[in-house]
């Protein structure tokens, strides 16, 4: 057993073999909670029978006498804490983040600057309006915050997979979540932002309707949490060791691609495997496809008006294009562990906005400002108490001396006579450090201005980045948007709240207006065209291939099928780190001689949306099973690749499956040339050149 911790004494900063960050090993048994085999009480008394209470004979009454009865009941009455009042549902992983030196030029801070330092992260993925136990693919932003543990302190980055936010100043939040949050009388809708709130809200302050475009896009329905960008969103200050300044935002970009749903899958998902992007994440990490983001930057000098090429760096309802400052990489994350405990880790993770290291510094963006309060006090009632950096996965990796003392929880037994500083009971220690020393001192700024409830002008654009947002998309996913506002809106009881929507689109894009407007059955206002720019870089679909490493194909197959056909196949996939499902009308096993197959899913438990790709293997049953013909009519119809081989192709006929269509593969065997055809098409996410041949409504 490793030796007890001293109190106050930091967490280990090795990184385990997994790359797990943390202390203990993954069997559960960490020793700092729990230790040897035998069963006992909380207080370590061995016990017999934790089944039975104790009873003056058989048939009763119970004791008050059986404390063990008790504690144990009196523990469960509070396993719960509150969850999140936003962001309640998330998944966590551990991993690893490595710089890649580039950003020494511009910052002081290790984590960032010493190339190739390596330090421990813990990132938590989550949706924001739904409740812990609310489903993974709903319509949302998604959260994407990542925790340092560096060896100057923690630094969080607590941003989204969304550039922009709904509101410019942080005392609109309690408002924006109240109105997207199911309604207070009946509690519904749950995880839904298609209801006359959220849209009532986001009309009358159009703040919002940058933020709100790339929820409609298909950025609100990600594929997977490893194949969504992370954003910052606000401008930060960088610092180096010569002390002077940059402004930055920060990009998380994904070397999987950004891939989405399409809105059918997500509606199916969000029924059929609620834990969808919950188990994606934990599958991936499991079986080795270790998800990876390059972290990097866009710069910009730190001038007094804190601007771009006209764009105000403090406003968090604006993007500065990429084609105008490039996003230059600066190191590489990638997640290699499961959290050991859902609750002691992912759901005790507590991120703070103001959790910053020296050379990284916040800006006078308003709605960071406002965080930087609230991420401190939400703690205080979701952990009980101002002692949750001591909860192991909140510990810092760097040593801890600080003159904070007692409070709920105090797991540090603190030694001295003076938590005060300066002193001279205890020798002075602890000291403070200056900026030679590595503390974390400000950058001197000077202030003024008059006092009062006030925003600068620019705050006032509120058309022209949503109107370049939308013309920067292929013609696809406009064709999503469009679709998603006629969704959400049609899903709205208020007439008014619908076509005050319609005036705000109308600024847009006089297409995408009337558009929605045919959908709601609505007259389409006059367009209001404003100028705005393009950014071919906010497209999600890419003309080149992404890696497929964590793809799922599923072949359909069953007693009888080409054995030999899927396990060449598999292999194929396998060293491009895909994975294949074999899906079968019954569970157990296919036997064709020595050649054996494992049925991972069958006709009832499969279906189309955990796969990418579906394939039917030469031999497949032919009995017209509908089940099997939905997943294939499904795949084909969300621009998945399909295929066959050999008399497979006849039940993708039977499925109406158009064998002809782009991204339907074809052959006689399971060769070479179909696994190629087959990388490739996943590469490409879907087969987007499909979409005439199937109802545009669906995809
Ligand atoms: Fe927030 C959680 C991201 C604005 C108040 N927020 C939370 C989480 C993420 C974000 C990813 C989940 C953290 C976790 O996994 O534990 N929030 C953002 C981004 C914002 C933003 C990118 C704008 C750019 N948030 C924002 C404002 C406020 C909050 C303006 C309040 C004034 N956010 C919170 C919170 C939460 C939170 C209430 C809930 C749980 C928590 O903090 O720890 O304090």
């Amino acid at each position: 057993m490793p030796p007890a911790r001293q109190p106050n004494q930091s967490a280990p900063t090795t990184v385990s073999p997994t790359g797990v960050g943390h202390e203990g090993p993954k069997d559960g048994r960490d020793p700092r909670a729990q230790a040897g085999d035998a069963l006992t009480t909380p207080n370590g008394v061995r016990i017999p029978d934790s089944d039975h209470s104790l009873k003056a004979g058989p048939r009763g009454p119970v004791l008050l006498e059986d404390f063990h009865l008790r504690e144990k009941i009196m523990h469960f009455d509070h396993e719960r804490i509150p969850e999140r009042v936003v962001h309640a549902r998330g998944a966590g992983a551990h991993g690893v983040f490595t710089a890649n030196g580039a950003a020494a030029k511009v910052t002081r801070a290790a984590v960032l600057a010493e190339k190739g330092l390596e330090t421990p992260v813990f990132v938590r993925f989550s949706t924001v309006l739904g409740s812990r136990g609310s489903a993974d693919t709903v319509r949302d932003t998604r959260g994407f915050a990542t925790k340092f543990y560096t060896k100057e302190g923690t630094w969080d980055l607590v941003g989204n997979n969304m550039p922009v936010f709904f509101i410019q100043d942080a005392i609109k939040f309690p408002d924006i979540i109240h109105a997207g949050k199911p309604h207070p009388d009946r509690e519904i809708p749950q995880a839904q932002s298609a209801h006359d709130t959220f849209w009532d809200f986001v009309t009358l302050h159009t703040e919002a309707t940058h933020h709100t475009i790339w929820n409609m896009s298909d950025r609100g329905i990600p594929r997977s949490y490893r194949t969504m960008e992370g954003f910052g969103v606000h401008t930060f200050r960088l610092v180096n060791a010569d002390r002077e300044t940059c402004l930055v935002k920060f990009h998380w970009k994904p070397r999987l691609g950004v891939h989405s749903l399409t809105w059918e899958e997500a509606q199916i998902a969000a029924g059929v495997d609620p834990d969808f992007h919950r188990r994606d994440l934990y599958d991936a990490i499991e079986a080795g496809a270790f998800p990876e983001w390059d972290l990097g930057i866009q710069v910009f000098p730190d001038t007094p008006e804190e601007t771009f090429e006209g764009i105000d760096l403090l406003d968090p309802t604006k993007i500065v294009p990429e084609e105008l400052a490039p996003v230059q990489v600066i190191g590489t994350m990638v997640l290699t562990g499961n959290p050991t405990n859902f609750f002691a880790e992912t759901e005790q993770v507590a991120f703070h906005t103001g959790h910053l290291v020296p050379g990284i510094e916040g800006t006078n963006d308003p709605l960071l400002q406002g965080r930087n309060f609230s991420y401190l006090d939400t703690q205080l009632t979701r952990l009980g108490g101002p002692n949750f950096t001591q909860i192991p996965i909140n510990r810092p990796h760097a040593p801890v001396n600080d003159n904070t003392r007692d409070g709920f929880h105090q797991h540090g037994i603190h030694t001295g006579q003076a938590p005060y500083t300066p002193n001279s009971v205890d020798a002075g220690s602890p000291f403070p450090s200056d900026w030679s020393e590595g503390g974390y001192v400000n950058v001197p700024r000077a202030v003024s201005g008059e006092v009062g409830r006030s925003a600068p002008a620019s705050f006032d654009d509120h058309f022209s980045q949503p109107a370049m947002f939308y013309a920067s998309l292929t013609s696809v996913e406009q064709q999503h948007v469009a679709d998603a506002y006629t969704f959400e809106l049609g899903k709205c009881y208020e007439q008014s709240i619908k076509e005050r929507a319609l005036t705000v689109l109308a600024k847009i894009d006089a297409d995408l207006c009337a558009r929605v407007a045919a959908g709601l059955g609505l007259p389409a206002p006059s367009p209001e065209p404003v100028e705005h720019g393009e950014s071919p870089a906010l497209r999600q679909i890419k003309p080149e291939p992404f890696p497929i490493e964590g793809r799922i194909v599923g072949v359909v197959a069953g007693p009888g099928a080409d054995l030999k056909g899927i396990a060449k196949l598999r292999e194929a996939l396998e060293a491009e780190g895909a994975l294949l499902r074999v899906i079968a009308p019954h569970g157990g096993q296919l036997v064709d001689g020595s050649d054996v197959e494992i049925v991972e899913r069958t006709f009832a438990t499969g279906r189309s949306i955990e796969f990418d790709a579906i394939v039917v293997a030469d031999g497949a049953p032919k009995d017209g099973d509908f089940r099997a013909l939905v997943m294939l009519q499904e795949a084909f119809r969300h621009l998945k690749a399909v295929g066959a081989w050999g008399d497979g192709v006849e039940v993708l006929q039977a499925a109406g499956v158009d064998v002809e269509a782009p991204g339907v593969l074809t052959g006689e065997k399971s060769d070479k040339t179909l696994a190629t055809g087959l990388i490739a098409a996943l590469g490409m996410h879907r087969a987007w050149e499909r979409t005439p041949l199937v109802s545009a409504s669906l995809v």
